[in-house]
């Protein structure tokens, strides 16, 4: 029975737009006016800046980490820890609350990972963290780390599920960039810089 409260409640989580929030409360900014647009952590700090981004990052990080660890207060198995964890992605990419419009699950995503595959998760930071640094293409980032989680998943855990979470999460965070992936390739992504509004 548990089994189908896993599901709902993570997408539910999941689907609370945290940047939209946060912003409209604190900053009475509507992300979804500036910059690229998205209600995640790399556009508060393009628009807002640093305070704002990291506390919108901290915010849909716990949201991954909840829906994991409502897989683990039902069942505790890595099955469900897994269906909590895509199911808040999905909910963050493709919110109820947003017409299925939502973020890109970066921050989210890391959550999920960072319980179910830390290391893998401090590898894909690190890669991030210097993609970040030397192109300042925050996007470009995001789609290599997240393309990199199932390659590192199949050498290094393993497990058939966890290689199969980790193709559709990489699946779902890179369909999200679509947008962000025709600027790169016309050479029109902005790089990053901080508070623009
Ligand atoms: O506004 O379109 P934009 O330029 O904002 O934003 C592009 C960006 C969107 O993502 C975010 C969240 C930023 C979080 C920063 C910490 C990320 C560290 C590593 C992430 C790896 C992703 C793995 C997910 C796999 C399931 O990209």
């Amino acid at each position: 029975m548990e089994m189908f409260l896993i599901a709902p409640i993570a997408y539910l989580i999941g689907s609370i737009p945290s940047g939209l929030i946060l912003g409209k409360l604190f900053w009475n900014t509507d992300l979804r006016k500036f910059g690229s647009k998205n209600i995640g952590a790399t556009n508060a700090y393009r628009t807002l800046g640093i305070y704002p981004a990291i506390i919108i990052f901290a915010a849909d990080f716990v949201k991954g980490i909840l829906g994991v660890l409502l897989g683990i207060y039902f069942l505790n198995t890595p099955i469900a820890m897994i269906i909590g964890g895509i199911a808040v992605i999905i909910g963050h990419n493709w919110s109820l609350f947003l017409r299925f419009s939502g973020g890109k699950g970066v921050a989210t995503g890391l959550g999920v990972i960072a319980i179910l595959m830390p290391i893998v998760t401090l590898a894909i930071f690190i890669v991030w963290v210097l993609i970040v640094v030397f192109t300042k293409y925050v996007s470009l980032a995001s789609i290599v780390a997240a393309g990199l989680v199932p390659i590192l998943a199949y050498f290094w855990i393993g497990q058939i599920e966890y290689i199969i979470f980790s193709a559709l999460a990489a699946g779902f965070v890179i369909y999200r960039h679509k947008s962000n992936i025709i600027r790169l390739l016309k050479g029109t992504e902005v790089k990053i810089k901080a508070g623009n509004k």
